[in-house]
């Protein structure tokens, strides 16, 4: 996983909603993502090819959350 990718995502607020988008992005193949509810930042580690910055905010925003690249 030598790729990765920061997003800010929005409309978090709690620590549930925020280990609940940790394990959706999880979920996605040869990605590991963390997600930091106080700085509101998902950060992914990828297999390069394995995610797209598109894939990846439809997955936050399917998790109901919003994305936008941060870094
Ligand atoms: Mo608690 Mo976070 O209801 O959506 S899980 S605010």
């Amino acid at each position: 996983a030598n790729a990765t990718l920061e997003l800010a995502i929005s409309g978090m607020t709690c620590a549930a909603c925020s280990t609940r988008l940790e394990k959706v992005l999880n979920r996605l193949p040869g990605v590991e993502a963390t997600v930091n509810l106080a700085t509101e930042r998902a950060v992914l580690h990828f297999e390069p090819g394995a995610l797209t910055l598109d894939a990846a905010k439809a997955a936050v925003e399917r998790a109901g959350f919003g994305a936008s690249e941060a870094a």
